[in-house]
């Protein structure tokens, strides 16, 4: 199933844009993720390394990384201030600790469609974040997209939080995804994504909430049953770049760099959304049982979700979350 979605990906565009100005000498830069080879993610970063290395003349050698093999998302990014790594692109929610202002992204329901995110992503205040996220040894690039999470589970169909009711789930290591499973009824668990597929095949957890494509490019259908359309949160990935390596380029790579960062992100969201539905069927015709929620029972996903919302409104700062609204 993954080989049949990988050929229906929108190709990867050609390299388009001048060789950049160099400094006549030669980089490597090592590339890792999370996800696995067959991820939408992955296909993006084989975009950056066409860029890259066209665009350096070869002057600069990318190396691909995925699976979590150079470390998890955490590990990974404290190999880039380390400087033991050179780039990476994780999800936002395990860096809340560092970055305060990500827990917004963590809120359930905040973002009504993939559009309004690319606005906030690409707008204003994606560049103040990404800002803010260039510090600790840390530079921020630009934005990609995890997606849309959904809920799986090995022991029965959810369609309200009462289904949920002691079902062990995984979360991220995020405290606002910890606080939206306890209230739901949950049993929740934080854990490593590098982690996760082992815990759901020993029954450690029964559940784990991923976009689809996660969910098919990492077999974890294998080993549930159950799925259910949630939409709670929207991911994005940040794609970052190891202060040390950064102030080592000329500033014609750090400019090249910059640019395909962001040309990965947009062609990595084509792909993301081009697949999204037609992983969805394909998971459903592999047999997993996959409950569809109506807007009513999305409303009281919502309305029992609501006391988080205001928690956590607190704790963020209205303001922020106001401006997102605003943007939708
Ligand atoms: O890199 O941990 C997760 O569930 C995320 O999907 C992961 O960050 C992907």
């Amino acid at each position: 199933a993954t080989a049949q979605a990988a050929s229906e990906m929108p190709p990867i565009p050609e390299v388009d844009g001048p060789v950049a100005e160099g400094d006549g000498n030669d980089y490597t830069l090592k590339f890792s993720i999370g996800t696995t080879q067959s991820g939408a993610q992955y296909r993006g970063l084989e975009y950056f390394e066409d860029i890259v290395e066209a665009r350096s003349d070869g002057h600069i050698q990318v190396e691909l990384f995925h699976s979590a093999q150079l470390g998890d998302d955490l590990q990974a990014v404290s190999a880039l201030q380390s400087g033991t790594l050179e780039m990476t692109s994780p999800s936002t929610s395990p860096l809340v600790n560092m970055f305060p202002e990500f827990a917004v992204f963590d809120l359930p329901f905040l973002f009504p469609t993939p559009e309004v995110a690319d606005e906030v992503l690409d707008g204003e205040i994606g560049d103040r974040m990404l800002e803010t996220a260039s510090t600790n040894g840390l530079k921020a690039l630009g934005w990609a997209e995890n997606g849309y999470r959904q809920l799986t589970n090995s022991q029965n169909a959810v369609a309200s939080p009462e289904d949920l009711d002691g079902l062990k789930v995984r979360t991220m290591q995020n405290p606002i995804h910890l606080d939206i499973w306890k209230t739901l009824g949950a049993n929740p668990t934080p854990m490593s994504f590098a982690e996760l597929f082992t815990a759901l095949e020993q029954g450690v957890v029964d559940g784990q909430e991923n976009p689809w494509i996660t969910i098919q490019s990492s077999k974890f259908n294998e080993v549930q049953d159950y799925a259910t359309e949630s939409n709670h949160v929207y991911t994005p990935f940040i794609t970052l770049v190891s202060e040390r390596f950064w102030s080592r380029l000329p500033e014609g790579y750090q400019d090249l760099l910059s640019d395909a960062a962001k040309q990965m992100g947009d062609y990595q969201r084509e792909v993301s959304r081009t697949l999204n539905d037609q992983i969805k069927q394909e998971l459903m015709d592999e047999g997993m049982n996959i409950t569809e929620l109506t807007p009513e029972q999305v409303a009281t996903f919502q309305e029992t979700l609501s006391p988080v919302y205001d928690e956590w409104r607190e704790k963020i700062g209205g303001e922020l979350i106001d401006d997102i609204r605003a943007v939708s």
